[in-house]
């Protein structure tokens, strides 16, 4: 038994490649988050759309609660052990009856990070299920070497290059349902993605915390900005990011703004196409 974790769930994911549900937090309080990232729309609304919805736990204080929420951290350390970082976070927003969607894909493929043994908790703020596009992943998949991905910058597609594996077999796929406040955890190896969400009136809004990376853990692109989370996190040729007190100080957009050129860099590097998210 880890701290979160069952050594069932542990198994679970070393053989299937991620594990879900995990309640984080109350619905109540998952949706008073989607509340707080609604009035920080309508306060900063360029800060939380495009490429600014990379990164946000630098600048936003409930987003950083987030990524440092203690239920998340124990589940990462029942899967990497005492010593890990965080790379980045994305918040993945499909509006109500949206065409959005995420092709299959691996995520190690294009963030340049290695050994790809790292993982990414996925926390559901509003309902995350068949009718809103949950993620879906193929069991298993984990196991094999990262597979030939095609950019095909689809235009609802919201991966940055709208990356994507042919030849999956989506009968194999497992949904993710999530309610507010509980996340799955997934491998950086394992095959997922997303249909669009058909819901009228729900947004659907998860917070990926990508990745969480055990010490020992190269950027082998661009620069190696980090958060240290867990541990013992310092490593030579390192630099680590701020936390933020308040919500917006300078200090901490720049930092922000820092470590997004850097993601777009890694994610973009030798791409045809460049979109601004
Ligand atoms: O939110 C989604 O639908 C996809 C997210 C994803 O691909 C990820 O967190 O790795």
């Amino acid at each position: 038994m880890g701290k979160v974790l069952s050594q069932q769930q542990i198994s679970a994911y070393n053989k299937e490649g991620f594990i879900s549900p995990i309640d984080v937090m109350s619905e109540d309080e998952a949706l008073a988050y989607a509340q707080r990232l609604q009035t920080a729309e309508a306060k900063y609304p360029s800060h939380l759309t495009g490429v600014n919805r990379n990164n946000g736990h630098l600048c936003f204080k409930f987003l950083d609660e987030l990524a440092y929420h203690p239920r998340v951290l124990d589940a990462v350390e029942d899967l990497l052990g005492p010593h890990f970082s965080l790379w980045g976070s994305v918040l993945f927003i499909k509006e109500p009856n949206s065409n959005h969607f995420v092709s299959w894909h691996q995520d190690a493929t294009y963030m340049g990070i290695t050994p790809r043994h790292f993982v990414t908790p996925w926390i559901a703020l509003t309902h995350s299920d068949r009718h809103t596009g949950c993620m879906s992943m193929i069991p298993g998949s984990h196991l094999n070497d990262i597979q030939p991905h095609k950019d095909t910058y689809g235009e609802d597609n919201i991966l940055t290059r709208g990356q994507e594996v042919s030849n999956v077999d989506a009968d194999q796929a497992v949904d993710l349902i999530l309610k507010p406040g509980q996340m799955s955890l997934h491998h950086a190896m394992t095959i997922h993605g997303s249909k669009p969400n058909l819901s009228q009136h729900q947004h659907r809004i998860g917070f990926a915390l990508q990745s969480f990376m055990p010490k020992g853990s190269q950027q082998n692109i661009g620069q190696n900005y980090w958060s240290p989370v867990r541990g013992d996190c310092t490593q030579k040729g390192h630099s680590y990011l701020t936390r933020p007190q308040t919500d917006m100080d300078t200090n901490n957009t720049n930092e922000r703004d820092k470590a997004n050129q850097n993601f777009s860099d890694i994610l973009y590097h030798g791409a045809k196409i460049k979109r601004d998210y």
